[in-house]
């Protein structure tokens, strides 16, 4: 069976700019269920455990403080091979380069600032999702 979950955040900068209907939307539309989802100011603490593969990295403190500065959209999506099909959805991670058609592809872009702002994250295999969304839905 390859029916998975992924843990789907919408970024402060998606949230800021009404994005997160965009986001559900096209999620819905490629046939992904939504099985879970909230809304929250993400603390430091939380932000430190699901970023913790890139702590002590030059965009580490940058990207805590981004992801701090407003509310996010936290939801869990179902699926046979959902953590590769979102990531796909979701294009590479510099919205510059990411294909048009993608999320990061066709509503993000360079901002000149220290950390890629780019809309959502997606886990990247089965170990994150899952310790991912115990993060988010204990
Ligand atoms: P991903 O979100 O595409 O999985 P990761 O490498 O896991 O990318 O990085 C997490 C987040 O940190 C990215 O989505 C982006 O917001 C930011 N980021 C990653 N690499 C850089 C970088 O080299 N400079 C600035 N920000 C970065
Ligand atoms: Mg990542």
């Amino acid at each position: 069976m390859s029916k998975e979950r992924t843990l789907v955040l919408v970024k402060p900068d998606g949230v800021r700019r009404g994005l997160v209907g965009e986001v559900i939307s096209r999620i819905e539309t490629k046939g992904y269920e939504i099985t879970a989802m909230r809304m929250l100011n993400a603390d430091r603490s939380i932000l430190e455990k699901h970023y913790e593969e890139h702590n002590g990295k030059p965009f580490f403190e940058p990207l805590l403080e981004f992801m701090s500065s407003g509310p996010i959209v936290a939801m869990v999506a179902e699926g046979e091979r959902v953590i590769e099909g979102f990531r796909t959805m979701a294009g590479v991670t510099d919205p510059t380069v990411a294909a048009p058609g993608s999320i990061r592809g066709d509503l993000a872009r360079d901002q000149g600032t220290k950390v890629v702002q780019n809309i959502v994250h997606g886990s990247d295999s089965v170990a994150s999702a899952e310790r991912e969304i115990k993060i988010f839905f204990s």
